[in-house]
């Protein structure tokens, strides 16, 4: 696959009020809570709100309680979450974002602020996200791609850009990614998948091959 580079990204445009009730949050979509241990370093995990306007709130909580909020500002209705995870390596979780016109970007965030964000491209819509990783344990989280055809791709991310991708070509239809995570204990992110059968694989990653 391959993809190319165009300079959009998700708007930011600060809310203009600062008072703004809590009760409007509670029945919209809470997104993730997440548990990396940048989240850590900030006294807890970290939940992410988005509001229908588009509004997001991360909540940076420890203990069952909200230590403090940050207000990342409106994102288009155009802009999903595919996932949060630390593409630079510096122990804060990252968001990943998707356009309806398969632009991808990536925010790199630092405590409650956007610290920076890279634009990786656009990339067909018969390409989804998978899941991330650290698929070769260099300590960048890493993308896990999948068309519509079956074929699954990795991208190496090495902070803001694509350092490398592989390719494992087509997976037949019936086997479905159901999740990442080092199964073997090797720091290098693993892939559970499953068929319309119910059978169960892991694939032992090791860089760009299945070790
Ligand atoms: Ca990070
Ligand atoms: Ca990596
Ligand atoms: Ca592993």
């Amino acid at each position: 696959m391959y993809h190319w580079v165009s300079f959009r990204r998700p708007p930011i445009r600060r809310r203009l009020s600062h008072h703004r009730s809590w009760i409007r949050w509670l029945a919209l979509v809470l997104l993730l809570a997440i548990g990396l241990p940048g989240a850590a370093s900030q006294g807890g995990s970290q939940i992410l709100w988005r509001n229908a306007n588009g509004d997001m709130v991360i909540w940076f909580m420890s203990d069952g309680a909200i230590t403090s909020s940050a207000d990342l500002g409106v994102v288009p209705a155009g802009w999903t979450i595919q996932a949060m995870a630390d593409f630079n390596g510096d122990h804060q979780p990252d968001i990943l974002w998707r356009n309806t016109n398969g632009d991808v970007v990536i925010w790199f965030m630092s405590g409650g602020a956007i610290a920076s964000s890279a634009n990786l491209g656009v990339v067909p819509s018969n390409w989804t996200v998978q899941g991330t990783g650290d698929f070769d344990g260099d300590g960048d989280a890493d993308i896990l791609w999948r068309n519509a055809n079956g074929d699954v791709v990795i991208w190496f991310m090495k902070g803001g850009t694509i350092n490398s991708s592989a390719d494992f070509g087509v997976v037949p239809a019936i086997w479905t990614v159901q999740g990442t995570g080092d199964f073997n204990g090797d720091t290098k992110s693993d892939i559970l998948w499953r068929n319309a059968y119910g059978d169960v694989v892991v694939w032992f990653m090791s860089g760009g091959t299945v070790a």
